[in-house]
């Protein structure tokens, strides 16, 4: 039976221990070995370091388990099973000491990132959670994430392989951002949601950096916050890693967070039982409380959050085949293209979040609505509302949606709510409450009203909170009863007054009537003047959005009426339902790269291939647009996803360019090698390169990215090639580049490299002694041209 963590938190401030892998290491473990082996080969060590942290003060140990999966280990259960051992041994008669299964990342990037599936890694979590419920744990800790799907993950694996209490803390950049991309009320927007127990940060830049981080976690976590800092920047010193924040600093620091409102503290990499004994003495004392709750209703994607109940917020309607016929065409045909369209270029009318249904008869729903929140939280930011009569199509979805969804829908009927409510608990949600049941829609606002309360129950029943139902008052169209604009306003106003968020389909209001848009934009405006929260509109309907920048100027919402001047200008470029960008210059191919339009790419540059050189498509477009990506990404206005969708959709392009490109007769004496180098991924220009080569008659032996200088050699020499080329984009990477070209020049002197990449210049090729530099694919074929003369 595992100790009550949750109780012994709700009574005071606890602490987690400091680093594991920094300190095993100044006791032996050799640099870059896997500590958790340890637990096999010398626990007593282990136990050490567990009994060295429990005798500074702290109350929760971390398992030696940080790098263990399935996947890694096929001994796992092992060093599990070892690992709990050594930390029970540790705790054994301590008092008030808890033991917490230690889980980092998998050490894969998830799809579309990488190349690992979103249900494997929920299998590897919950394995390992399996073990550390079954071995003695009592909690598991989920540390340094620093992607938001990845953590989702976790949580689930964690949840549905044990019923322990689960803490996750994620790691922040300087910008106060995971790498991909999620900023801190995102995070504890999903991770409140999906019902872990604790939540926070570790690792990362020190306590130091954390200080604004925690002053988001503050004002929007309900739930007790984790701070467990490294000891600042890890420097080397005579060749050994150390940390420039000792003990004193650190507890110092500690000591301003606790006063902030950090609930449970400790350390991660660089930190020592010291560290922690210091944070102990100096915090023990202070006043403590845990974080109040919060009744901000917020959704998110994998980036950001979304609130509803400030401003207006605005649900994009599009992506929905009910009465659009080429919707309907490209869902039966799977065509994702369509529906990846119409979701960027709601998001450029400025919606906020973003319908999605999939509900059509002649296809499977579950399969599409599952593809479609794939597809579509790849190329967006904003939430996405998950729309579906079918519970299995919306557990499907919610299930791999990246973030907190909004659930679109649950209604009084028994039925809904015993199908919806378990969903939204176990996977997170708001959810939209429609105010119907057994007997239909009520005719007076305060029955409606009444049913939003039985929704309300019943979901706290469920352990749902009231800030995440949204109610949907119905609005009936005017057509067959001129009252319902009325009863509908009504009830929103009612619901406001008892602090009930609400949501609108507005356009159901004027059907049956010609000219619908005037009827909806003057209700719009009537259910915003009566407190509505969100509306799903099309956001491509010029008067919808003139009410809702109008109606926010009006109410004080848009100081200095900038965000309405913004609007008025995109105005005189766009006409009333069609916003889209037309295939029509070559301005647009960099737009469609920089947002991942693959489709859409690919048909501007056949067009464009009909009237411009292949080679101008490449270093007047598509090199711009990456160009430009990068930068957005140097400046964290883009994270990875979008630079890899980016990427992605030049590399697509590039591949019809190829074809154009002329093939030259080869010349068997002509021969390159060429390689992106070891530790470095980026092949796009290598690629080029390649293409222009063999348009020039050159035999190319392409080895790929990522390639170890031995097997360059070994390539050469085999091949009898004396001119290798190589690539790199990242400084990071150049100098494997100067180990290749020595290696190849050490071997024979009669090799000669060629260099080239966006970080190179010809005065550092001459420093890393390549013997010719390239700045682009054109002049690498002069370079060739003149070697093999
Ligand atoms: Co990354 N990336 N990336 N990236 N990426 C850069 C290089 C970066 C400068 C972006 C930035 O921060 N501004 C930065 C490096 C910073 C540094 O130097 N330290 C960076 C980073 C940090 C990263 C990651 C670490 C991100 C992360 O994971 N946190 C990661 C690294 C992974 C790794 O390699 N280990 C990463 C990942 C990726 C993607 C996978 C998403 C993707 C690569 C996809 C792919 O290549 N298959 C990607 C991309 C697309 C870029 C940018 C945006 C564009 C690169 C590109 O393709 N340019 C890039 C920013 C930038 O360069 N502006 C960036 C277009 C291409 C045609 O140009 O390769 O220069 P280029 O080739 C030219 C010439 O240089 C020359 O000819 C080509 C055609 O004219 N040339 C040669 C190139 N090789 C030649 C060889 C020759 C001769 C000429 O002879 C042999």
């Amino acid at each position: 039976m595992s100790k009550d963590v949750l109780q012994a938190v709700k009574e005071k401030r606890i602490y987690f221990d400091g680093g594991t892998g920094t300190v095993l290491q100044s006791v032996g473990l050799p640099a870059g070995s896997a500590p958790e082996l340890w637990n096999l080969t010398a626990p007593e060590k282990i136990i050490q370091l567990h009994k060295s942290y429990i005798d500074a003060g702290c109350n929760i140990i971390k398992t030696n388990t940080f790098g263990v999966n399935a996947e890694k280990y096929p001994n796992y259960a092992d060093i599990i099973e070892k690992a709990l051992c050594c930390a029970k041994t540790a705790a054994d008669g301590a008092e008030d000491v808890f033991i917490a299964f230690d889980m980092g990342p998998t050490g894969r990037l998830l799809k579309p990132l990488g190349d690992m599936e979103f249900e494997e890694a929920v299998e590897l979590f919950s394995k390992n959670a399996r073990l550390a419920e079954q071995y003695g744990a009592d909690l598991i800790l989920i540390e340094t994430m620093n992607d938001c799907f990845e953590t989702k993950a976790a949580v689930i694996g964690a949840k549905e392989g044990s019923s322990l209490p689960v803490f996750v803390t994620n790691v922040y950049d300087e910008c106060g951002k995971l790498m991909t991309g999620a900023n801190a009320v995102a995070m504890i927007t999903m991770l409140e949601s999906l019902g872990v127990d604790a939540l926070g940060m570790n690792c990362s830049l020190g306590p130091d950096k954390m200080l604004d981080i925690l002053g988001d976690f503050v004002k929007y976590a309900s739930l007790p916050i984790i701070v467990n800092p490294n000891a600042g920047l890890p420097v080397n010193v005579g060749g050994k890693t150390q940390y420039n924040i000792d003990a004193e600093a650190f507890s110092e620091y500690m000591t301003e967070m606790a006063k902030m409102g950090a609930t449970i503290l400790g350390g991660c990499c660089g930190t020592t039982p010291n560290h922690i004994k210091m944070v102990v003495e100096k915090t023990k004392a202070l006043p403590y409380s845990l974080p109040t709750f919060k009744t901000n209703t917020l959704v998110s994607s994998y980036t950001d959050a979304v609130e509803i109940g400030k401003t207006p917020v605005l649900i994009g309607e599009r992506i929905n085949p009910t009465g659009k016929p080429k919707l309907k065409a490209a869902l039966k045909s799977a065509d994702m293209n369509y529906v990846v369209k119409e979701a960027i270029m709601q998001e450029e009318a400025g919606v906020h979040i973003l319908d999605v249904n999939m509900g059509l008869p002649e296809i499977d729903e579950i399969q599409m609505l599952t593809l479609a929140t794939k597809e579509i939280q790849a190329v967006t930011t904003l939430p996405l509302q998950l729309d579906s009569a079918n519970p299995d199509a919306l557990e499907c979805a919610m299930r791999i949606y990246n973030g907190k969804p909004l659930v679109n829908s649950v209604s009084g009927e028994k039925e809904k709510l015993d199908a919806i409510l378990p969903l939204v608990k176990k996977y997170g949600g708001a959810v939209i409450a429609l105010t119907l049941d057994e007997n239909g829609i009520p005719d007076t606002a305060e029955e409606r009203v009444a049913i939003a309360n039985r929704i309300i129950e019943a979901a706290q029943s469920y352990g749902i909170d009231k800030k995440d139902i949204i109610v949907d008052p119905l609005a009936l169209t005017v057509s067959s009863n001129t009252q319902n604009a009325q009863i509908t306003a009504k009830t929103v106003k009612l619901l406001k007054n008892l602090n009930i968020r609400t949501s609108l389909g507005i356009s159901n209001i004027s059907f049956g009537l010609p000219y619908r848009e005037k009827i909806n934009s003057t209700f719009f405006a009537l259910a915003l003047e009566n407190g509505l929260n969100c509306a799903i509109i099309n956001p491509f309907s010029r008067g919808m959005m003139d009410v809702y920048h109008s109606f926010k100027v009006l109410h004080n919402m848009d100081a200095t009426c900038e965000q309405y001047i913004e609007y008025t200008k995109k105005l005189q470029a766009a006409t009333e339902d069609d916003k889209q960008p037309q295939i029509s210059d070559g301005k647009e191919l960099s737009y469609f790269i920089e947002k991942g339009m693959k489709n859409e790419a690919v048909l501007l540059a056949e067009e464009l291939l009909k009237k411009e050189a292949p080679l101008d498509i490449i270093n007047e477009k598509i090199i711009p647009a990456l160009n430009k990506v990068g930068m957005d990404f140097e400046s964290n206005k883009v994270y990875l996803p979008q630079l890899l969708i980016s990427a992605e959709t030049a590399s697509v392009v590039f591949d019809i360019i190829k074809k154009e490109m002329p093939k030259g007769d080869f010349d068997s004496k002509k021969k390159v090698v060429l390689a992106t180098v070891k530790g470095d991924i980026h092949d796009i220009g290598k690629n080029i390169v390649k293409v222009l080569l063999e348009s020039y008659g050159v035999i190319v032996i392409d080895l790929g990215k990522d390639v170890p200088p031995t097997k360059v050699l070994e390539c050469a020499v085999e091949n009898n090639c004396n001119l290798v080329g190589l690539s790199a984009l990242m400084t990071t990477t150049v100098p494997k580049m100067e180990e290749t070209i020595k290696l190849l020049h050490e071997a024979n002197r009669e090799i000669k490299v060629m260099v080239g990449g966006a970080v190179l210049t010809s005065e550092y090729a001459k420093m890393i002694k390549a013997d010719f530099y390239a700045k682009d694919a054109m002049e690498a074929v002069h370079i060739c041209g003149e070697f093999y003369k």
